[in-house]
């Protein structure tokens, strides 16, 4: 991503500021884990996607349009020999404008009286504000959005994260670029996973593999914590423990995604843990094949959106029906547990505007899983559907997905 991604992205926030106005965006800081130690830090996405900048704590971003006009000043840490010398490099003036575009560069101790001179003509104020957090995990803009109405009774506070999400669903050309190499390095872990795994192979040697291949991609971190599970342990969709065995007979189930350049993607794949799949595992399977491919056919702009999850359990309840595995379609729910796509982006669970109908650019994940305990089978088939012009590409297409590609690479 170059910096005109994100002066393109600025721009258009920018356009939906109202004029006599002002907004800010935080980096934000690392939670406390214990003691001294805090957890990794991750700046705040909206930040991100509006700088290019991820790696310091404490910065902030601000943008004002007063009198039609519309400034952006960029407040950065100033250089601390001491401080770096213990925590790392922090990131330098000329470095901030040239990844971000933001021509004017201040330190954060500038930004009060650049907040107060720029506020003073200002009658709203955008605060990025994630409203389904609770006072717990408040942020910065939270924190500071109580500090503005105590004391700048003035100012209307206004979330920007509407307008954020709005942008955000439909992709940049470079940031489909980013997801399709974020999609070839998770093939290539997954892959490891299907050559690699062996009967009494712990899930935490199977999930080495897949981490082990994203190292040797430069992905030193995926997009969410990886979920990789054997047998029965399949059952649980938001499984994390790694700590079961993969048996002989156990469908092997995982749900993982790279990152590359802020862009994330989220794919999940299912395999025999032999290589082999049984009649059982094919029945399955084949369902939840026919489901994807027909919702990919389907697929095209003006496609109402909440049809690609109502479709796709409609459609692969009905062979599930058939096959006697539930007594009709309307109770599909007790063999697929839950929905079928989310936007993915900066975000895995990305942040939009839920669309009512699909459009160009959007990309989201097409998730068939289907989960019969009674068979002791539970997997999932998910893939990031890009929507163009005329139809729909599926983007993991060639991460290996049907019963051929996975049993002709898990014999060689
Ligand atoms: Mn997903």
């Amino acid at each position: 991503m170059n910096a005109a991604f994100y002066q393109n992205n600025r721009r258009k926030f920018a356009e939906r500021m109202e004029d006599g106005s002002a907004a800010l965006f935080f980096s934000g800081f690392a939670p406390r884990k214990r003691a001294d130690e805090n957890y990794p830090f991750c700046a705040d996405r909206n930040f991100v996607y509006l700088t290019g900048i991820s790696r310091d704590e404490g910065l902030i971003l601000g943008i004002s349009k007063i009198g039609g006009t519309v400034e952006e000043k960029l407040f950065i840490l100033p250089a601390d020999m001491m401080k770096e010398r213990w925590t790392g490099r922090r990131t330098k003036a000329d470095e901030a404008a040239a990844i971000s575009g933001v021509s004017k560069i201040g330190y954060t101790a500038d930004y009060e009286p650049w907040f107060l001179n720029t506020v003073k003509d200002a009658k709203v104020l955008y605060l990025d504000m994630d409203e389904t957090r609770d006072e717990r995990d408040y942020t910065e803009a939270h924190r500071f959005a109580g500090v503005i109405r105590e004391n700048f009774p003035w100012l209307n506070v206004v979330n920007s994260r509407p307008a954020l999400a709005d942008l955000r669903t439909v992709k940049a050309d470079c940031e489909i670029a980013a997801m399709r190499e974020a999609i070839r390095i998770t093939g290539d872990g997954i892959r490891a996973m299907m050559t690699g795994v062996k009967p009494g192979m712990k899930e935490y040697e199977i999930k080495q593999l897949y981490d082990a291949a994203l190292v040797k991609n430069g992905c030193l971190e995926p997009a969410f914590p990886s979920i990789i599970s054997a047998g029965d342990n399949n059952f649980c969709i938001h499984y994390y423990s790694y700590s079961g065995t993969a048996k002989e007979g156990d469908m092997v189930l995982c749900d993982v995604g790279a990152c590359y350049d802020y862009v994330g993607c989220d794919i999940s794949r299912g395999f025999p843990l032999n290589g082999k799949f049984d009649e059982r595992k094919k029945i399955l399977y084949e369902c939840a094949y026919k489901t994807s491919a027909h919702m990919f056919d389907l697929i095209k702009p003006g496609y109402p959106m909440e049809e690609v999850d109502r479709e796709s359990h409609r459609f692969c309840g009905a062979m599930l029906a058939d096959l006697g595995l539930i007594p009709s379609v309307a109770e599909v729910g007790k063999l697929m547990w839950h929905g079928g796509s989310h936007h993915v982006g900066f975000d895995t669970h990305d942040i939009v505007t839920r669309p009512k109908l699909v459009a160009p650019g959007m990309v989201f994940c097409v998730d068939i899983g289907i989960y019969c305990e009674e068979w002791g089978i539970g997997f999932r088939l998910e893939d990031n559907c890009l929507v163009t012009e005329t139809g729909c590409e599926n983007l993991c297409v060639k991460v290996p997905r049907t019963i051929d590609e996975i049993e002709d690479l898990m014999r060689k």
